[in-house]
């Protein structure tokens, strides 16, 4: 039986490459805590400098009405790396546990079962086993590499939460041995500028050299990939811990934006993502690459910021991370492919992370299992400019989770079934007052900064969405 699957393996793997050998490449570049509002080409009033980004839309499609998983990193990497809705996870504290079951489907696994090589750069924020009782002397289980990524380099979770050191595969690069004490910005909030909690810390890990480290890793991974002997496309998911806190622009770029710290760190995370784009450019793969561009959620940029610096990091949109309104969770969407993708396009679809699961399942041909991407729909067709034919399509969209709330998108309506942001802008919940009533009801395509309140007026669409809400919090998945 043995000598039988071994003479099998290596045809498994010619019958793989096969399959892969015309598809093309994928790279997801994945920003923290970018506002919708902070690309100039989802908002001519920036004041943020984005021209790979402007470069990146103009040679492919915009999504105007794309939404992360969720308005905080955890939910929404949730949803972009299993397409369920994060609600749907019991365990859900990666400081505790692993939140990804072993064998689940993720993007990752799904498109190495077809043939690709697959590799992830940067933030994962999905937990491992044990949490952050981390045993350094043992491989770290439950991570990227144990969900589908043959390579990994990258860190637990964000760059302000501690300890601070890189893992490279299954183990940690260094120990974090040393100690760093928190630090704070003069002129912002707690939570903003050069903010990071204090903590354990690898000799060696230097906070301002992490951008520019996944920057690199990136770069070197597509050289690799374009100089290896093995035609297997690539899957690089990218995660940088940018222009999420702490705000550390190199030098280059400190002082670009008229003061504002923020700005200064945008336009390094775009030349960041530059870099990668000019690698796939040098290593003649950019024609063959599906390119993926968003934000895992909202910006940390309050009403005073707007008015400080003249500029809103959400566009037009109301709210910042965390909220249930649409600045925590829709987010500037860019998908590239040339030759595929029509140039300069902008779709209106209503999209979600949860969607490139199935979205790279339908471009490789694979078939999701039961209980994979539960809740997701391919948005292939939208790209390709195609009917969807009798491909499942979204109809709609339940987001938030455990103290920010469901709150459910249907068509133009959105339900939240609270008053307050549920998030970062305070405040975070409001009782409503006697004759007041107890939820949000918003038109988007009337209103779509969120500022008039219909819930009084239009009980029956209140009931509807209620109905639909508790109908899919019942059930299992969305996705047929
Ligand atoms: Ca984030």
């Amino acid at each position: 039986m043995l000598v039988t699957l071994l003479a099998l393996a290596p045809l498994t793997r010619a019958m793989r490459t096969a399959h892969a050998a015309d598809k093309p490449n994928i790279v997801i570049l994945l920003a923290d805590d970018m506002g919708y509002g902070d690309p100039h080409c989802f908002n001519a009033e920036s004041k943020c400098r984005t021209p790979h980004l402007d470069s990146l839309a103009a040679a492919g499609m915009r999504f105007t009405d794309a939404h992360a998983a969720g308005s905080t990193c955890i939910p929404s990497r949730y949803g972009l790396v299993t397409g369920r809705y994060p609600f749907r996870c019991e365990n859900f504290n990666p400081s505790k546990a692993a939140l990804i079951e072993n064998g689940r489907a993720t993007i990752a696994s799904v498109l190495r079962d077809r043939g690709y090589h697959t590799a992830m750069v940067g933030k994962w924020h999905l937990g491992f086993e044990g949490g952050v009782d981390f045993d350094y002397s043992k491989p770290l289980r439950g991570g990227p590499h144990d969900h589908g990524f043959e390579y990994f380099f990258g860190q637990h979770a964000s760059l302000d939460i501690p300890p601070y050191f890189y893992i490279e595969n299954d183990h940690a690069v260094a120990a974090p041995t040393n100690k760093i004490e928190a630090n704070n910005s003069e002129g912002w909030t707690k939570i903003q500028g050069a903010f990071w909690r204090a903590g354990g810390i690898a000799p060696g890990f230097v906070m301002e050299e992490v951008l520019p480290t996944y920057t690199r890793k990136a770069v070197e991974y597509i050289e690799q990939r374009s100089r290896v002997d093995d035609d297997r496309p690539f899957f690089l998911y990218l995660a940088i811990t940018a222009p999420h806190t702490p705000w550390l622009p190199t030098e280059k770029f400190r002082g670009t934006s008229a003061g504002n710290l923020y700005g200064d760190w945008v336009a390094q995370v775009d030349d960041a993502f530059g870099q990668v784009l000019a690698a796939l450019d040098r290593a003649g793969v950019a024609d063959n690459t599906l390119v993926l561009f968003s934000s895992d959620n909202g910006p940390v940029w309050y009403p005073a910021d707007v008015e400080k610096y003249g500029h809103s990091s959400t566009g037009p949109l109301r709210g910042m991370k965390g909220d249930v309104w649409e600045g925590g969770h829709r987010m500037p969407f860019i998908a590239r492919w040339p030759g595929h993708i029509k140039p300069g396009s902008t779709s209106g679809k209503l999209i979600c992370f949860t969607d490139v699961l199935a979205t790279f399942a339908d471009l490789t041909g694979a078939t999701l299992p039961d209980n994979g991407g539960e809740d997701s729909f391919t948005f292939l067709p939208e790209l390709l400019g195609q009917s969807a034919g009798d491909k499942p399509q979204r109809q709609d969209l339940l987001l938030g989770h455990g103290s920010n709330g469901l709150f459910l998108r249907r068509g133009d309506w959105k339900l939240i079934p609270f008053l307050g942001s549920g998030g970062f802008t305070r405040p975070s919940r409001i009782k409503p007052k006697p004759g007041e009533p107890g939820g949000q009801l918003y038109n988007l395509a009337k209103d779509l900064g969120e500022t008039t309140n219909t819930y009084a007026e239009h009980a029956d669409i209140v009931k509807e969405l209620t109905t639909r809400t508790t109908a899919i919090v019942n059930g299992t998945r969305t996705r047929p």
